[in-house]
């Protein structure tokens, strides 16, 4: 049985409530659901089956660390986009229960010398993990930092081997409607999918990552592996990813098919360039009070910025 209620970091919650007011209520509901058990009448109480017991990863520090507070694993783990789970921030944790990680298997395809359907474990080489602290900036104008483990998306590609002439690398998400009931919704194409250039997947920051916090990542953040593109806008990082495959044809991606107006392909943090609906100046970092600027590139501009020489950086949005 859990308890679900509104969120600290649930803007319009935290928006109209004190702090401290909201964090003792908060611990009223808890300390209520624990004394009556079952359905406190009048508490949003639902059942659902424990998630699953998230293993801890070995994995060794690195050197990319934004300095500043982690956002709390609480939040990661509840305030999530994945709408194949639901299109609300609470769906996800609450439903991704169904999603099964283990076994796991991706096909990798199209122009690489060692095409097949790899075991998730044969793809990431788990005796390289590290740990990754990034930024990570949804389009919807807030943020987090998350400690991320996994490895390189460039290493996995290594391991494949890229063909001469790929230019794209396309991944599609699992699409399953018997373990994620967000798919009878038809809210965007399914499989979801997305994809960089050759040179942006090859750059050091991109990552594959397989945990969080120190352990597995859990069902609602992309298990069992999920791409991480720190200084693109997050809808870039896909979760659960079954099909890599390389292409010399640009993928169209979900959101570009949806919406290629507001949802480029590049879609790079960039607070100069509005989103057609609202700004990208500023951001809510999840767990703060008041608003960041928001840096070009996610503040990852040093690493990533030659890749866009001589593009238009407000036509590529
Ligand atoms: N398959 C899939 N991947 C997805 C999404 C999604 O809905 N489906 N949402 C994206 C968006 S908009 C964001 S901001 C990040 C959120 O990742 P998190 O929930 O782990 O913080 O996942 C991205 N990857
Ligand atoms: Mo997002």
């Amino acid at each position: 049985m859990r308890i679900r209620h509104r969120r600290p970091w649930d803007e319009r919650e935290a928006a109209v409530t004190p702090e401290p007011v909201y964090l003792n209520r908060r611990r009223f509901l808890m300390a209520a659901g624990a004394l009556t058990g079952v359905g406190a009448v009048g508490l949003a109480v639902q059942s659902a089956p424990q998630d699953r017991i998230l293993q801890p990863l070995p994995h060794a520090k690195t050197s990319f660390d934004p300095g500043g507070e982690l956002t709390p694993e609480e939040a990661i783990t509840s305030y999530n986009n994945y709408y194949e789970f639901g299109v609300d921030k609470s769906d996800p944790s609450r439903n991704a229960w169904r999603l099964q990680p283990k076994p796991w298997s991706v096909a990798v395809d199209g122009m690489v010398e060692r095409p097949a359907a790899y075991a998730f474990e044969d793809l990431v080489d788990f005796s390289a993990l590290e740990e990754r602290i990034y930024r990570l900036r949804c389009v919807e104008a807030w943020s987090m930092v998350v400690p991320w483990i996994g490895v390189p998306l460039a290493s996995l590609l290594d391991k494949v081997g890229v063909q001469t002439g790929a230019k794209y690398v396309r991944f599609e998400t699992l699409a399953d409607e018997k373990q994620m009931p967000g798919l009878k919704w038809p809210v965007v194409d399914w499989p979801y999918v997305e994809g960089l250039r050759l040179d942006e997947a090859t750059n050091p920051l991109a990552l594959i990552a397989v945990g969080l916090y120190g352990k597995e990542l859990p069902n609602q953040n992309g298990a069992p592996l999920r791409l991480v593109v720190p200084w693109k806008y997050g809808f870039k990082s896909i979760k659960s990813i079954v099909r890599i495959t390389l292409t010399d044809v640009r993928p169209r991606t979900t959101w570009e098919r949806q919406n290629a107006r507001e949802y480029g392909f590049f879609a790079n943090v960039n607070p100069d360039v509005p989103h057609p609906r609202w700004s990208q100046a500023t951001e809510r970092r999840i767990g703060e009070f008041g608003r960041r600027r928001t840096e070009k590139f996610n503040g990852y501009g040093e690493l990533v910025a030659h890749l866009y020489q001589g593009m238009d950086l407000r036509q590529y949005y």
